[in-house]
């Protein structure tokens, strides 16, 4: 591991975060840019109502509905790359597996706001979130596609239970909205071509506005049981695993969902 490296670790171990400005040429942002395009326009066409009315995010991006298989590899090129794997080797050191990817985008419905939530509470009750934020490690590396406001986080709750203002926002009680401001809430503005590295369970939540277009890869250490999670739609076939350089990712993850087919690969 590099200096650089080292650092970036302890920045996400004390913060929940950390991010590589200009960690992407312009020219590899274009050329993701492309095929995500495809695959959005392609998704909100089959998702009308479900864009107008409550969307903010897609996901299976990687999946064989909406995309060609050579515009499939690209992405799962990317994913594999060195410089994504760096980045997720400098957060997770066991066997990194791919859980999925997200597209976030900004919601056509004007009365949906940008809400306060750690990713976990949406699979566990309270006294179960309070021990997986300790337990598992589901790690988001965001890809912005065109500058944009960002996302919000509040450093530390990685590791740490919310205090009250966090837990009245989040829960929406006692007169709260999820989309209330938080005190010790840190804006992350973004321009395409950063990276942002993030633990999926601290609290944190999206900043809607400009033309936001953001790929999430998210990933999961290998000791959490999140094979469960994973759609197979989004993994690549065996095929293409031959092809890319680095396939240990979704190799991970086939494992743990025993669906891997060891023959030459
Ligand atoms: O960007 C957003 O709208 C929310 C992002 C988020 O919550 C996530 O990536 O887990």
């Amino acid at each position: 591991m590099t200096n650089k490296h080292i650092q970036l670790t302890s920045q996400y171990n004390e913060l929940g975060y950390f991010v590589v400005r200009d960690y992407f040429p312009q020219s590899e942002i274009k050329a993701l840019r492309q095929v995500v395009q495809t695959f959005h326009r392609a998704w909100i066409a089959d998702n009308q109502t479900f864009y107008k009315q409550e969307a903010f995010n897609s996901s299976v991006i990687t999946g064989n509905i909406y995309l060609s298989d050579n515009e499939r590899m690209a992405l799962f090129e990317f994913i594999s790359s060195t410089k994504v794997m760096d980045m997720v080797n400098a957060v997770i050191a066991n066997k990194p597996a791919f859980m999925n990817t997200q597209l976030f985008f900004n919601p056509v419905n004007p009365c949906l706001k940008d809400f306060w939530h750690r990713d976990c509470q949406y699979d566990h009750d309270i006294d179960i979130q309070k021990q997986v934020i300790h337990d598992t490690q589901v790690v988001h590396l965001r890809v912005p596609l065109f500058d944009e406001l960002g996302m919000e986080m509040v450093p530390g709750t990685h590791k740490r239970w919310d205090n009250e203002e966090e837990f009245n926002v989040r829960q929406e009680i006692n007169g709260h909205e999820s989309s209330d401001a938080l005190s010790l809430g840190e804006k992350i503005p973004l321009k395409a071509g950063d990276l942002l590295v993030f633990s999926a369970d601290m609290i944190h939540r999206g900043l809607y506005g400009l033309d936001r277009l953001a790929l999430d890869i998210l990933v999961f250490d290998s000791q959490a049981d999140f094979g469960d999670y994973v759609d197979e739609q989004c993994l690549p076939s065996t095929n293409m695993l031959k092809q890319l350089a680095d396939p240990s990712l979704f190799l991970n993850t086939m494992t743990l969902k025993s669906i891997l087919c060891h023959e030459g690969i």
